[in-house]
C-alpha cells in the first residue's frame, strides 16, 4: 500500500471555561494566530462538550463559549481566514468520539495524566466524561483529518493518544485514513506555570485568581499580580542557565520572552545584574501593552452577543462541510448501513 498524502490542515481548540488565561494565549490562541497567518487550512474550535465533562452552570457556560469566541478574534483569527465554531454544532465530534471509544483501550485511558490531576483524590465520583475526555479530543482532531495540532505542553500526551488511535484504526480496518498528526508544541512559552506556584501550571480553573492573568483582567489587576508573584531574593543571571532551578524567575523570564517575541537569553542578557524589583514593573508594562487591546476589542465584541452567534453559525456549517463526508467514510470502513438520505 502506498502510504497516503494528506492536505496540511491545522485543528485545535480551548475549553469555554472561566476566562483565557496567559497561558491559553502564549501557549494556544497567539500560535493559532501564527498559523493562520501562513496560509495553511486553519480550523479552530470551542469545545464546549469537553467543558461539561466537568460541571458547568448553563449560563456561565454560555457566556464563557462567547467571550472565548470574542477572545480569538480579538487575538487576531479572522472568521473569514480561520473557521471558528464552537463545538456542540457539529455532531460529528461525538460521533466519531464513540467510534474512537472502541477503538482506544482502557489501558490506554487509565495512563492518562490529566485525568489524574483533574480527577484528584475523588476520581471515582468523577464524570464517564472526564475519563474518555482524550477519545473526544482525538475525534476533534481526526474528523478533519487534521495533520498539525498547536498546543501548549500538557496536551503532549493526549496527542500521542489521538496518534495511537488514528494508527489502530488504520491497522484494524486495513486502511490509511486517519493522518498521524503532528502536535506542534513550540515557543517560550508551552508552559506557563502559575504565578503563586512555580511547580503548578497556569490554569484557568486554578481556586486562586491571583495564581493567573485573566485576558480580561485590567492594568491595575494585572501590574498588582504580577508585583505580587512569587519569586526569589537573587538578581537576574546573565544568561538562561543561570535559571535552572529557579523555576518562578524561569516562568516570569519567559512570560516576558514570549510577550516580547524575543528568547529568554535575550531578556536575561537586558535585566541582566537587576532584582525583581525592576523586572517585575517591565514585565507589567509590557503585559499591558500586548493584552490591553485585547481585552478592549474583547468587550467591544461582548457588547454584541448576537453577531458572535452568527459567526459561530457560519463556522460550523463550513466545519460540518469537511466533516460530514469524513464521518460517512468512517462509518461505511466500520460496516455501518447508510440507507437514509439525510
Ligand atoms: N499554562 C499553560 N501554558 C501554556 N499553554 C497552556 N494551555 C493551557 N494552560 C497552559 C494550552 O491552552 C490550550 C487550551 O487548554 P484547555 O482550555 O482546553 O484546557 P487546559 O489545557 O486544561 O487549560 P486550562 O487553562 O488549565 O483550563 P482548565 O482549568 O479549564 O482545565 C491547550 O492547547 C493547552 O495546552
Amino acid at each position: 500500500m502506498t502510504a497516503t498524502t494528506f492536505k496540511p490542515r491545522v485543528f485545535s481548540g480551548i475549553q469555554p471555561t472561566n476566562h483565557l488565561q496567559l497561558g491559553n494565549y502564549l501557549g494556544a490562541v497567539k500560535r493559532f494566530v501564527e498559523m493562520q497567518n501562513t496560509g495553511v487550512e486553519t480550523v479552530y474550535c470551542i469545545v464546549d462538550l469537553h467543558a461539561i465533562t466537568t460541571w458547568q452552570d448553563p449560563a456561565d457556560l454560555r457566556h464563557a463559549t462567547r467571550e472565548l469566541a470574542a477572545g480569538y478574534i480579538a487575538s487576531g483569527l479572522d472568521p473569514k481566514r480561520s473557521i471558528l465554531f464552537n463545538q456542540s454544532q457539529v455532531p460529528g465530534h461525538a460521533q466519531l468520539a464513540w467510534i474512537f471509544n472502541c477503538v482506544a483501550r482502557v489501558g490506554w485511558m487509565n495512563r492518562m495524566t490529566q485525568f489524574k490531576d483533574k480527577a484528584g483524590k475523588n476520581a471515582e465520583n468523577a464524570s464517564l466524561g472526564l475519563y474518555a475526555y482524550p477519545s473526544l479530543m482525538a475525534a476533534d482532531i481526526l474528523l478533519y483529518k487534521a495533520t498539525q495540532v498547536p498546543v501548549g505542553e500538557d496536551q503532549k500526551q493526549h496527542l500521542e493518544l489521538t496518534r495511537d488511535i488514528a494508527a489502530k484504526f488504520n491497522h484494524d480496518f486495513k486502511v490509511d485514513f486517519f493522518p498521524i498528526t503532528e502536535p506542534v508544541i513550540e515557543g517560550a512559552a508551552t508552559r506557563v506555570m502559575s504565578l503563586r506556584d512555580g511547580s503548578k501550571k497556569m490554569s484557568k480553573s486554578d481556586p486562586s485568581d491571583a495564581s493567573r492573568i485573566n485576558l480580561t483582567d485590567d492594568a491595575n489587576a494585572i501590574a498588582q499580580k504580577f508585583r505580587k508573584a512569587r519569586t526569589d531574593a537573587e538578581p537576574l543571571p546573565d544568561t538562561v542557565d543561570g535559571l535552572k532551578d529557579r523555576p518562578e524567575a524561569r516562568n516570569l523570564v519567559n512570560i516576558y520572552a514570549a510577550l516580547a517575541e524575543i528568547s529568554p537569553d535575550a531578556v536575561v542578557s537586558q535585566f541582566a545584574g537587576q532584582g525583581f524589583g525592576a523586572f517585575k514593573p517591565a514585565l507589567a508594562d509590557l503585559a499591558v501593552a500586548k493584552l490591553a487591546p485585547i481585552a478592549d476589542e474583547m468587550s467591544r465584541l461582548m457588547a454584541d452577543p448576537a453577531e458572535i452567534d452568527r459567526i459561530l453559525g457560519g463556522g460550523a456549517e463550513r466545519a460540518n462541510a469537511i466533516a460530514q463526508p469524513i464521518l460517512d467514510d468512517v462509518y461505511d470502513i466500520v460496516g455501518m448501513i447508510r440507507s437514509r438520505q439525510i
